[in-house]
């Protein structure tokens, strides 16, 4: 099973989309290995956003990214990574296809709802930027063999 990383941001928090955000990810069969809220700091989103430092919109994103706690997801499924991307949508809501998560709740280049990871080398550092080893759970779930055929596990 593959491990992602999702990020709801501030502006999820602040229009209370926390719920629905979740909602999308888990009606999708997608599982919950670990989630918790935590406020971001500057030197922790130096590192995550490492490949736009030197982009104009840096220090407005960062500060954005500071502005209220987060929520910090790492969701579990087979190809998770790219199908977490792919709900994800475009980076730009504004030219997000309708049905994705960015298309279908914002307007924003910025505050686009969620970070998530974009490919499995990236998720892995991700998960272990944001999460202790220990904050990362492997339970039973019941409904696996519904969620999958059992050839696919
Ligand atoms: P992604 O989140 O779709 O992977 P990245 O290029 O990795 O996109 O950028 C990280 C975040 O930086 C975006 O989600 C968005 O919040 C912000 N960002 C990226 N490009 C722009 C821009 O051109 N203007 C303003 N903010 C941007
Ligand atoms: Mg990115």
């Amino acid at each position: 099973m593959e491990q992602t990383l999702v990020l709801l941001k501030p502006c999820t928090l602040q229009r209370a989309l926390v719920g629905e955000i979740i909602n999308r990810f888990e009606k999708k069969g997608l599982r919950l290995a670990g989630m918790k809220m935590m406020q971001l700091t500057d030197s922790i989103l130096n590192e995550h956003y490492a490949h736009l430092s030197g982009k104009p919109f840096f220090q407005i994103l960062k500060d954005s990214m500071m502005s209220t706690p987060v929520i910090a997801c790492c969701l579990e499924g087979i190809d998770a990574v790219r199908v977490v991307r792919s709900m994800t949508g475009s980076t730009n809501g504004r030219n997000a296809d309708p049905g994705t998560i960015r298309g279908d709740y914002c307007m924003s280049n910025q505050q686009n709802i969620v970070h998530a990871s974009d490919s499995l080398e990236t998720a892995a550092i991700e998960i272990k930027r944001f999460f202790r080893p220990e904050e990362i759970f492997d339970y039973e779930s019941s409904n696996r063999n519904y969620l999958y055929a059992l050839d696919e596990h």
